[in-house]
């Protein structure tokens, strides 16, 4: 297992679109294994591949009270149930300490391969919709702060800029 470093807020490499992972083998057992400790460790409760700047469509996610129930999604499809949507609070590691509201389909049916690359379907709501719709996002490049006026995501990329730079 490893701990891998997570890309911030405005770094270039979290636009880039992320492929479709072409055979489930040892490799993305072991990519997922590492996303899930490093989620954890962060503490997430979802991890993008993006974010670990690999791009490849894998994501992992575990919204449980007691890191107790790890979800891989390999070429996540997600599709809105219904025209409901719910507004949350949402925070990324890749813009760490902000919180802002965004807008979801409130229910989702998610298709994807599992770490054994067994097709398998799921429908959820609640923040496991939430969480799941935010992290394939990261794999098209996309981030929550995009949702936001541009007023109140360049505040955020400036200050973000400003901590990166101290901390360099
Ligand atoms: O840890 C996370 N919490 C969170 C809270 C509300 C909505 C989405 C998230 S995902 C985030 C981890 C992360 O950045 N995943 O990409
Ligand atoms: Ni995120």
């Amino acid at each position: 297992m490893a701990l891998l470093d997570i890309l911030e807020f405005p770094d270039p490499r979290l636009r880039t679109k992320a492929k479709p992972v072409q055979t489930v083998d040892a490799s993305i057992t072991q990519l997922a294994n590492d996303m899930l400790e490093t989620m954890y460790e962060a503490p997430g409760i979802g991890l993008a591949a993006t974010q670990i700047n690999v791009h490849q469509r894998v994501i992992v996610v575990d919204v449980s009270e007691d890191k107790s129930a790890p979800h891989v999604f390999i070429n996540p499809v997600i599709n809105a149930i219904g025209d409901e949507l719910e507004e949350s609070q949402e925070g990324c590691l890749s813009v760490p300490g902000y919180y802002e509201s965004v807008q979801r389909p409130e229910r989702i049916r998610v298709e994807a391969l599992d770490k054994e690359g067994k097709p398998f379907t799921l429908e959820c709501d609640g923040l496991m919709a939430v969480c799941i719709q935010h992290e394939v996002d990261h794999l098209n490049g996309k981030l929550f702060v995009d949702y936001l006026s541009p007023l109140k995501r360049n505040r955020i990329r400036k200050k973000l800029e400003k901590s990166q730079r101290a901390n360099r």
